[in-house]
C-alpha cells in the first residue's frame, strides 16, 4: 500500500516541480491530490502522463492523507498547516513560517537525516530557504572533515525564487528594452533586473543586513552547526533558473584543495566539475532540471590559515525547494511512516 499525498500549491512555479518530482522518482503514492488557492481553482496540472484539476484548499479534508508538501507561502501556510497536521497528515513546509521553530526539524536530507524523528512534535517539518540548501550539502562533508569555523557567501540568484511574476518580469523587461515605447518598469523587484544586479532579498532588517542573509545564518546553524560563523550577500541576478554561490570557507584544520576536492566528489547530492581550463566549471543554465548540487572553482585561499573557496551551483525550484521536500517526504516514509 503507498501514500495518500496533498501538494499544496500545485500551480505554483515550486508545486509544479513538487509534482514533477514526485512522478519522476516515482514516489509510492496511491493518491496525489493537488491543491491551490480559489483564485487558481480547477487549474490543470501534470503529474507524469497524468493531469490533476486543482481543488480548493479552504475546506479541505486532510484526514487519511499521509503527507501534504506545502508552497504556498507563510501567511496562508500559517491558517492550512496547523489544520492538516492536526487531522493527521505530516506537513512538509517549503514556505519560511516555522523553521526557526524548535519544535519543528529543519531538514536537508544529505546533512542533518536523523533530525526528522523530531517532526511528532508538531506533524511539521520544514524545508529550507533554497539558497541555504545548495550550500550545506556541500558544506557538510568537510565540516566532517575539517571543521568550519566561518564562512562568506556572496549568491548570486535566479529569479525564479522570487515566483513567476518575477520570472515574467525578466523576460517582459529584457524584451522591452530593444522595443521603443515597451520598457517596462520594476514591479516585483526594486530596480530593473534585466541587464542588472540587485544586492537585496527579501526586506531590510535592523542591522542593515536582508531577511535572506538573516536565513542563511539561522538555517546552517540549525540544520548543520550552532557554532558555524556565516555572514552573507545576497544578490539577485537576470537568471531565470539556479542559484550561483561564491563560498569561502575558514576550517578549524588545514584542508587541502586536492583533499577537499576528493571529500566532495564522494559526498551524497554533490558533483564536482572543476578543470582549470576554459569552461572547466558550471554555470547555472546548465543545471535546470537536475538534481544536484554542482561544486567548481575548488582552491586554497593563501589569505587565511586554512582556507577554501569554491563555486557552487544547484536549480533552485529542485535541491533548493521541491526536490529536497520530496526526499523528506522519501526519509519519513522509510524512517519513520513505513508504508509503500
Ligand atoms: C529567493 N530564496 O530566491 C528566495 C526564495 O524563504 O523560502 C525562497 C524564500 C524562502 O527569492
Amino acid at each position: 500500500m503507498g501514500y495518500k499525498v496533498v501538494v499544496a500549491g500545485a500551480t505554483g512555479n515550486v508545486g509544479r516541480e513538487m509534482l514533477n518530482i514526485l512522478a519522476e522518482r516515482e514516489f509510492p503514492a496511491d493518491e496525489v491530490v493537488a491543491l491551490a488557492s480559489r483564485r487558481s481553482l480547477g487549474t490543470e496540472v501534470s503529474y507524469g502522463d497524468k493531469t490533476l484539476k486543482t481543488k480548493d484548499i479552504e475546506g479541505f479534508d486532510f484526514t487519511g492523507y499521509d503527507i501534504a508538501l506545502f508552497a504556498i507561502g507563510s501567511e496562508p501556510t500559517k491558517k492550512y498547516a496547523p489544520i492538516a497536521a492536526s487531522q493527521g497528515c505530516v506537513v512538509i513546509d517549503n514556505s519560511s513560517l516555522y523553521r526557526y521553530d524548535p519544535q519543528v526539524p529543519l531538514i536537508v536530507p544529505e546533512v542533518n537525516p536523523d533530525a526528522i524523528e523530531g517532526y511528532t512534535k508538531k506533524n511539521i517539518i520544514a524545508n529550507p530557504n533554497c539558497s541555504t540548501a545548495q550550500l550545506v550539502v556541500a558544506l557538510k562533508p568537510l565540516h566532517d572533515r575539517a571543521k568550519i569555523k566561518r564562512v562568506v557567501v556572496a549568491t548570486y540568484q535566479a529569479v525564479s525564487g522570487a515566483g513567476k511574476d518575477a520570472m515574467d518580469e525578466l523576460w517582459n523587461q529584457t524584451k522591452g528594452t530593444f522595443v521603443p515605447g515597451q520598457e517596462v518598469a520594476p514591479s516585483k523587484f526594486t530596480k530593473e533586473i534585466a541587464f542588472n544586479v540587485i544586492p537585496h532579498i527579501d526586506v531590510f532588517l535592523d542591522d542593515g543586513s536582508t531577511k535572506e542573509e538573516w536565513k542563511m545564518t539561522a538555517e546552517t546553524k540549525k540544520i548543520l552547526d550552532p557554532k558555524i560563523k556565516l555572514t552573507a550577500t545576497c544578490v539577485r541576478v537576470p537568471v531565470f533558473v539556479g542559484h550561483s554561490e561564491a563560498v569561502n570557507i575558514e576550517f578549524e584544520e588545514f584542508l587541502d584543495e586536492d583533499e577537499a576536492r576528493d571529500i566532495l566528489r564522494e559526498a551524497p547530492g554533490v558533483l564536482v566539475v572543476d578543470k582549470r581550463e576554459n569552461g572547466g566549471y558550471v554555470t547555472p543554465k546548465e543545471v535546470v532540471g537536475e538534481y544536484a548540487t554542482y561544486i567548481s572553482r575548488i582552491r586554497q585561499d593563501s589569505t587565511i590559515e586554512n582556507g577554501i573557496n569554491l563555486w557552487c551551483v544547484s536549480d533552485n525550484l529542485r535541491k533548493g525547494a521541491a526536490l529536497n521536500a520530496v526526499q523528506i517526504a522519501e526519509l519519513l516514509g522509510r524512517r519513520c511512516l513505513k508504508k509503500g
